[in-house]
């Protein structure tokens, strides 16, 4: 029986269609420069808000209506997920998943019950993945929910919990592995500290590297050739995160040796939490060739903490595909809606609301760069802004040729410096609103 009765596989209908549950702008097959939608988007759907998000908040119960739970729990309640979520993905057209070992499949009461309970539902992703064509964008192992993860997990004070979260982590390798999994993500989850009086900052830092090198070693131990991403977040749960912000898990990388085994997934909530928009965390991931791949979400401007809401922006969409274009397109990476819907829409049609949005706003944000980058105004204001730097003094100082000497020199016979040309950010506004 299906869980989606009156819902059938989502098409695309076009910017007049009036249909609510039809792409309004993705269309998979599309070429836009050279290739087809689909393989610029490279879209996933998010195991753990999806299928286990029920609107529970701090203040009031779960209000999610999910007919296909019908008072199951534990194991039996995993594996009545599995094909739920899969005729999701199918009916959607979303290519990707992304899961935790923990949302596909129950904790049990020792390690080695929870691996059994994971190789259980691990066989039927592999069934279903194997039926829809759906695939493994990346795997991660959860190491934040359970309550022996407080002081974190590969930063913990406790010995014995960085012991059992390298063993999950292990584990969730292996399954990554067997699913065929392109990527694998670790998400700081509570790596960072709510007061510096009880924290021994260095030696936590120290001990994270360790573990990443682990998982390195255990990855080629096993053959596992996929893509390894850190995702930044500056604080929530913990008041600050290590991995705080792109140019922060970059300079962590670079310090443990760990820059060629890494690139980063970047995430608009986390971003803007640490106070810069995804543009700004993008750029930096670019410029050290470590942009892997995006949790494609967003924050509500008048609330400050991480709201995983869909995104809906054209401008942002807009700004992540330029980002992505100028580095050639995803590899292994893709757009991951690690994203949930509100309390308040809490029937399974609002599944498919959310992500019908989301798709058609990337979909926007991939056709509108495209004509950007096609028009050439804006790549050329740029390039002309820094032409001084492509001849004579300018290309000198780059080819690494000049010193505070010369330069003294220099700028004692000239006097002043050339003229400066206005900014244009006006200008170059109402440019980019002529696309959107
Ligand atoms: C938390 C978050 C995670 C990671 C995977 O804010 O974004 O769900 O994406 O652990
Ligand atoms: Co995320």
């Amino acid at each position: 029986m299906p869980a989606f009765p009156n819902i059938g596989k989502i098409a695309f209908e076009g910017p007049k269609s009036k249909n609510p549950l039809a792409f309004k702008h993705y269309d998979a097959g599309e070429i836009v420069e050279g290739r087809t939608m689909a393989a610029h988007l490279r879209f996933s759907v998010v195991y753990w808000h999806t299928m286990c998000g029920n609107g529970t908040d701090m203040f009031g119960w779960g209000t999610a209506v999910r007919p296909w739970e019908k008072g199951l729990s534990g194991l039996d309640l995993a594996k009545a997920r599995v094909p739920v979520f899969f005729e999701f993905c199918e009916k959607l057209g979303a290519p990707y998943y992304a899961f935790h070992d923990r949302d596909v499949a129950p904790h049990g009461k020792t390690l080695s019950e929870s691996n059994k309970h994971l190789d259980t539902i691990v066989k039927l992703l592999k069934q279903q993945q194997k039926r829809t064509g759906v695939k493994l964008l990346w795997g991660t192992a959860q190491l934040f929910a359970h309550p022996r993860y407080c002081h974190g997990a590969a930063t913990s004070c406790n010995a014995d919990v960085f012991a059992f979260a390298a063993a999950q982590v292990k584990k969730a390798l292996e399954v990554t592995h067997e699913l065929g999994g392109e990527g694998y993500t670790f998400w700081g989850g509570r790596e960072g500290y709510s007061t510096l009086w009880n924290t021994n900052m260095k030696r936590e830092l120290d001990n994270l590297g360790r573990f990443l090198h682990m998982a390195v070693d255990y990855a080629k131990a096993i053959g596992f050739k996929g893509q390894f991403y850190i995702e930044p977040k500056p604080k929530e749960p913990t008041k600050h995160q290590y991995d705080s912000d792109a140019a922060a898990c970059l300079n962590f990388l670079r310090e443990y040796g760990l820059l060629k085994h890494f690139k980063l997934n970047l995430e608009t909530n986390h971003a803007t939490l640490a106070g810069h928009t995804m543009q700004h965390d993008m750029q930096v991931a670019l410029g050290a060739k470590a942009l892997g791949s995006i949790d494609a979400n967003t924050g509500d401007e008048l609330l400050g903490w991480d709201t995983d809401q869909f995104p809906t922006s054209i401008y942002l969409t807009t700004q992540c595909m330029l980002e992505i274009m100028k580095m050639g397109g995803f590899t292994t990476g893709g757009v991951n809606f690690d994203a949930k819907v509100r309390r308040e829409s809490f029937e399974p049609e609002d599944l498919f609301h959310a992500h019908i949005g989301g798709m058609d706003a990337f979909a926007r944000g991939l056709k509108i760069a495209a004509a950007i980058r096609k028009d050439g105004r804006l790549a050329t204001f740029v390039k002309n802004r820094y032409r001084s730097w492509d001849t004579g003094l300018g290309r000198e100082i780059e080819k690494g040729k000049a010193s505070f000497k010369s330069l003294e020199a220099y700028m004692l016979k000239k006097g002043e410096t050339e003229a400066n040309e206005s900014g244009r950010q006006e200008f170059l506004e109402n440019l980019i609103n002529e696309f959107i």
